[in-house]
């Protein structure tokens, strides 16, 4: 089925491993996706939603115990222990495939299994990567043929190209106690069972274009990031382009597809990506950027016509949902959706508000990224878009300004390293507890991330046209407990200001742990936010800073040697003009 040796020995090999009754190797036809939809729609794997109102729109139901990312179960194999390093757990790689290889062993008899070949990134793009999903999953190939490049055209680069990410997967039996979802950077190899979950089965898009891409990344000289990529259009019609990386489901598809409030007349907004960029050095010193992924696949609960209307207008028509509620006359539905209510919930159980939310709170939608009423003419642009701005934000209640710019590269990767985020639905675990989160990688960084920090300072030799560094919190709440920034649309006022502060237009009052923008300077007209609340968001907490400098600085000692001396010292800088500030 391919001229390509390496592959068709592996798919060989796999195949006498795992056994199926058949393999097919996927062409990305839409012949092939229909009957892979027929299939689904046969085995119960998919229920048709209301075709009247969202035309090619499918509703899958998981196992209840298989909801989110398992980062307890995720492992980066590599030789050494230390190069995983402590943001990772590790296994040695002879173990791990041993491990691995008793559960393939015939786990895919009765079943087909699919040969996914898929691009990452633009398919003529020469910042894209290729990679084959072998997969016992329909679920796993219709939602990949909307996240990726998938079938002849990727296949076709393979063959070109030679190299590609092997990635192994199967569902298993669903047992959460065989679940393992293992990384092999050395040899750009994933092998993932026991879940059928986006973000563990899927392997193109977190264990690839993260895991994988990161260590890749490293070592030829570019960066793999969890960012999405905007355009912002100015009345005059230019666009500045920015990266902003965010944990989990902390608004980075919002922020992605704003739409700019009514006190911006004359402003747009442009998608590119709304979950990971791929960056490299162009000829003239600035960062350009792809979006590898084709599609989304984005968190539902809370989206709505108020918080994301560009998602909502995406969502009625040819989209998977998973793990929604349904009403009464079988359309999709999430808590925050609108006035509709859910009769079903995400388990198919009649609604009953006493056994929690209807929908999911990880509950998703796939959908093709050329849906998105905002999607960028630049998105499949081979060279990328060049990025002015590098945004790192967390979900902080309390403490984190609502913007601050970085002083230099050096204090902007700081910024990135100590970012920290209250935890999510996203991924298994409690929700609602600090952790740091550097660059918003933690559960996605391929390699240590001492050495993903010093990887992110060499930059500062390698261009000279790098982007602004800013850190952001939407999240900061009041004494009750109320959100103090309105967020969504409205965070274009922050963005305004970064921009204006790329462009040399703004001024900014200097602190010791970072440049803050002046009273006024971000709008506030045609909103209720009173300048007090601003102020209160702009304002740096002397004691409670150097508690949490404090607590950055145990952080980075727990990465050793690997830790890099000039993160360090820029600490020391800071923790020195705070003190110097009191
Ligand atoms: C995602 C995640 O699915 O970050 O994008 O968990
Ligand atoms: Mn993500």
């Amino acid at each position: 089925m391919t001229s390509n040796e390496t592959l068709s020995a592996w798919v060989d090999e796999v195949a006498r491993l795992t056994r199926p009754d058949s393999v097919h190797w996927c062409d990305g036809s839409e012949t092939e996706n229909r009957s892979m939809v027929n299939l689904m729609l046969e085995s119960g794997d998919l229920l048709e939603l209301n075709q009247e109102t969202h035309p090619g729109c499918y509703l899958h139901r998981s196992d209840p115990s298989d909801v989110a990312r398992v980062e307890h179960l995720t492992f980066v194999c590599t030789s050494d222990p230390e190069t995983a390093g402590p943001n990772n757990h590790w296994m040695d790689p002879a173990e791990a495939r041993a491990k691995m290889s008793a559960l393939f062993d015939g786990c895919m008899e009765g079943r087909t299994m699919y040969v996914i070949p898929y691009c990452m990134g633009p398919i003529d793009s020469p910042l894209s990567r290729c990679g084959v999903e072998i997969t016992d999953s329909p679920y796993v190939v219709a939602n990949m043929r909307m996240m990726t490049r998938m079938g002849a055209p990727a296949l076709a680069r393979i063959e070109r190209e030679g190299g590609f990410v092997r990635g192994l997967h199967s569902t298993g039996d669903l047992d959460p106690e065989r679940r393992f979802i293992m990384h092999f950077p050395e040899d750009l190899e994933i092998q993932s069972f026991g879940s059928g979950y986006g973000g563990n089965a899927l392997l193109g898009k977190k264990c690839h274009a993260l895991r994988i891409a990161s260590y890749q990344a490293r070592t030829e000289g570019w960066l793999a990031e969890h960012m999405l990529i905007v355009g912002i259009e100015n009345p005059q019609g230019e666009v500045r382009y920015i990266a902003a990386a965010f944990p989990s489901a902390c608004g980075k598809t919002n922020l992605a597809m704003l739409i700019p409030p009514e006190s911006y007349p004359g402003w747009k907004v442009w998608t590119v990506g709304d979950d990971i960029c791929w960056m490299r050095v162009g000829e003239d010193g600035r960062l350009w950027a792809i979006n590898p992924e084709a599609g989304f696949f984005g968190v539902a609960p809370g989206t709505s016509k108020d918080t994301n209307p560009n998602a909502l207008a995406m969502l009625n028509r040819d989209a998977i949902f998973t793990n929604v509620a349904v009403t009464a006359d079988n359309q999709p539905w999430w808590e925050g959706k609108d006035d509709q209510a859910p009769v079903k919930d995400w388990k198919g159980q009649d609604f009953d508000p006493a056994n929690g939310p209807a929908a999911h709170p990880n509950s998703r939608f796939t959908v093709p990224i050329s849906h998105c009423p905002s999607y960028s003419d630049q998105a499949e642009a081979a060279q990328g878009v060049p990025i002015s701005a590098i945004v790192f934000g967390g979900r902080r209640e309390s403490l984190v300004p609502l913007v601050m710019e970085s002083k230099s590269w050096r204090h902007g990767v700081l910024l990135g390293a100590s970012m920290a985020s209250e935890t999510t639905a996203a991924a298994t675990g409690a929700v609602g507890n600090v952790r740091r989160d550097p660059m918003a990688m933690k559960p996605f960084a391929g390699y240590n991330f001492g050495d993903y920090w010093s990887h992110w300072l060499s930059f500062a030799e390698r261009a000279d046209k790098l982007p602004r560094i800013f850190h952001v919190n939407w999240f900061r709440k009041d004494a009750d407990g109320r959100f103090m920034w309105p967020g969504f649309g409205e965070n274009m006022r922050v963005i305004d200001w970064i921009l204006r502060r790329c462009e040399g237009t703004a001024d900014v009052r200097e602190t010791a742990i970072g440049n803050l923008p002046l009273p006024g300077d971000v709008r506030l007209d045609g909103i209720d936010t009173p300048p007090e609340t601003l102020q209160a968001l702009l304002e740096v907490d002397q004691g409670a800073w150097a508690a949490e400098l404090e607590q950055i600085a145990a952080y980075l000692q727990e990465y050793g040697d690997h830790s890099p001396p000039a993160l360090a010292e820029e600490l020391r800088n800071v923790s020195a003009s705070l003190g110097a500030s009191q």
